[in-house]
């Protein structure tokens, strides 16, 4: 069956569900449930949502890549790359603090965190992705999935901005080739361990997914931009305590949990 494409009015209702739920903590049922979604769609009603956060004051301060891994994919049934948009409200400084009560359900899962030096001109074919990033960090999103038990269809989680809620990244080095590091994410009673390889791979291979979806989506990627190229394992709850991640030789990022 093929989805029919929304109209202006319909992209608003939606986007507005969404927003609501986010303002309110409260989650909402899966817009699946009531209409099939096109995917153009589904980032056009993100495209709405982050329009809304920016008439409240939020300003855009990068990009980030989801289901870049197996684990991920396993975790959420769901099987290919998706971007979302970062603001300054989801920032939290690495060694402060995030208080549980803004979210509805939150996880939290260890990523590393690239950033823009130079404008990506997405209408360049020959554009070097790579050589516009100047440092790398390591990292730790936050997510909150506005839909209830986390349960979602692929174009549901566009929609939904990729479930970004927060994040916190670590001290940035200078841009350098990072391959497969081991990981540690230590949250509460939760201690996971992966690789970067978990990454497509390489992280650095998350630059060039989104380069791809980015000129699709026609989503900018200007200097100063943080990517989070995705996560390295499968998200554990978010409880109050530390959560720490350690990528072995980038370095460590933490923060600390309260009620
Ligand atoms: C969607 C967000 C996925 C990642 O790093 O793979 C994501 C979700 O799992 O709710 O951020
Ligand atoms: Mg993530």
């Amino acid at each position: 069956m093929k989805a029919k494409m929304l109209d202006r009015r319909e992209i608003d209702v939606l986007a507005g569900r969404l927003d609501d739920a986010r303002v309110q903590v409260l989650d909402v049922p899966s817009l699946a449930d009531d209409v099939e979604i096109h995917i153009d769609d589904a980032y056009r009603i993100q495209d709405e949502l982050v329009a809304r956060y920016l008439r409240r004051g939020e300003a855009l301060v990068g990009v980030k890549l989801g289901f870049t891994s197996k684990a991920k994919m396993a975790q959420m049934g769901v099987s290919e790359v998706i971007v979302g948009r970062l603001t300054d409200a989801m920032s939290v400084d690495d060694g402060g603090r995030v208080e549980l009560h803004r979210f509805i359900h939150p996880k939290i899962e260890p990523e590393v965190a690239y950033r823009l030096a130079l404008d990506v001109d997405l209408d360049d074919p020959t554009v070097d992705v790579e050589s516009c990033v100047d440092a790398v960090a390591p990292a730790m999103e936050i997510i909150d999935s506005r839909y209830r038990d986390f349960r979602f269809t692929y174009t549901d989680v566009v929609a939904d901005n990729t479930s970004a809620a927060a994040y916190v990244i670590g001290p940035w080095q200078p841009m350098r080739a990072i391959g497969d590091l081991p990981v540690r994410l230590e949250a509460g009673a939760h201690t996971v361990d992966g690789s970067t390889e978990a990454i497509l791979d390489d992280p650095i291979n998350a630059l060039h997914s989104l380069l791809e979806v980015s000129r699709r989506r026609r989503i900018p990627l200007r200097p100063g931009d943080v990517i989070l190229a995705g996560a390295a394992t499968a998200a554990v709850p978010l409880t109050a305590g530390l959560a720490r991640c350690e990528i072995d030789g980038l370095g460590v990022v933490s923060v600390e949990v309260t009620a």
